[in-house]
């Protein structure tokens, strides 16, 4: 498959309802689109970068800069016949794994489409549904905190995480867990507290949650290792793994029971992929996490929670959760067993609406 012709859109949408983690609160999300054309074909991409290196060092700037000035140029005009090729060609840029992920992931969806295949068959996933859940952000106040989670268990999600900092934490947990003593339960600090709160996070084993998510430095695993000696509850990494050297080199040290994976910020599918088998062998379930994305990158997450390790619920909201109109359809609506349904179209299974595209678009590359 020879790739013509690469583009990048960036836009910005305003989220159903603003979300507050502890690095910060979103009213909108700005994303980047990656479109590659190929014999007729386009597939898409979603780069999860956010405005601000909050969640990670990438911005949507770097990953404009990376992705028009690096990455496009390493596959524009080139034959690829497999994702293997992309990551091949990407070997030499260090870093920015969210900007790489967006453009193989592009072409994951080009090359399924091509080949008839919905990009589920092509990874070698295998069910028709995924269980999901619903990530509540940080609420002004511990009532409103319960009626939106109130909100969700009316609408069939059975597995809940409560983002955490200090301040919102023990409390905001305990008062979830006392109004609904059987929910799914877990929590995710990204990165809020230090070695020194261990106390306080032991505090969290009496609630019976499933994990703790990335409670110490977003770079770190020797401290998780840690900490994860002090915990009853399971503890799982997001922002430290990178990578699957990095997922290696925590599981290697005991750092984590469990890990979330996002395409996005290990680099793509295939990593993704490496990650999740490499779990798999350690006897270490994996989820998958989210970044408020629009439908083209929720249907690549529920393609890859397919894979059979994915035995936890993702961070895989219905459509609706997020954004009033979403740019692609068709939009995933929840099953009343908390699932979601895999698509089951040539590639990604979305179509992006291109009136959308085009209202929502801030900066267009051709
Ligand atoms: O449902 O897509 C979703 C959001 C899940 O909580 C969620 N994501 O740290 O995992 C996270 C968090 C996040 C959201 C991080 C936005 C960065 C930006």
């Amino acid at each position: 498959m020879k790739i013509e012709r690469v583009e990048l859109h960036h836009v910005d949408m305003p989220l159903a309802h603003p979300f507050e983690t502890s690095f910060g609160r979103e009213i909108t999300r700005p994303c980047i689109l990656v479109a590659v054309h190929a014999g007729g074909l386009t597939g898409w991409g979603e780069c999860t970068a956010h405005g601000g290196p909050w969640y990670s060092s990438e911005t949507i700037e770097t990953a404009w800069h990376v992705l028009r000035d690096f990455l496009i140029p390493q596959v524009l005009g080139q034959e690829v016949d497999s994702p293997a090729d992309v990551v091949a060609r990407f070997k030499r840029v260090r870093g920015h794994p969210m900007a790489r992920a967006a453009l193989e992931n592009a072409v994951w969806d080009a090359l399924a489409q091509a080949q008839s295949l919905s990009l589920t068959v092509m990874l070698g996933g295998g069910r028709d549904r995924v269980p999901v859940g619903v990530s509540v952000g940080i609420e002004p106040t511990l009532d409103e905190l319960l009626d939106r989670v109130a909100g969700h268990v009316a609408e069939g999600y059975r597995r809940v995480k409560l983002k955490i900092k200090p301040g919102w934490d023990v409390e905001a947990v305990r008062a979830v867990r006392e109004r609904w003593p059987d929910l799914q339960l877990q929590v995710d600090a990204n990165s809020a507290y230090t070695l020194d709160d261990a106390p306080l996070l032991r505090e969290l084993d009496e609630f019976d949650l499933t994990l703790i998510e990335q409670p110490l430095h977003y770079d770190d695993i020797v401290d998780h290792a840690q900490l994860a000696r002090q915990l009853r509850t399971p503890l799982c990494l997001d922002e430290s793994i990178h990578s699957p050297e990095h997922a290696r080199w925590a599981l290697d040290i005991d750092a984590c029971r469990i890990i979330n994976i996002k395409v996005g910020r290990v680099g793509g599918l295939t990593a993704a992929r490496q990650i999740h088998d490499l779990c798999s062998e350690r006897g270490v379930p994996v989820w998958c996490g989210g970044m408020l994305e629009t439908n083209v990158g929720r249907a690549a997450n529920v393609a890859l929670a397919t894979l059979p390790n994915f035995t936890l619920p993702g961070d895989i909201s219905a459509s609706a959760r997020y954004y009033r109109q979403d740019i692609a359809e068709p939009n995933f609506v929840l099953n009343d067993d908390s699932t979601l349904s895999v698509p089951t179209e040539p590639g990604l299974g979305v179509c992006v609406i291109p009136k959308r595209l085009t209202a929502a678009r801030l900066r267009h590359l051709a």
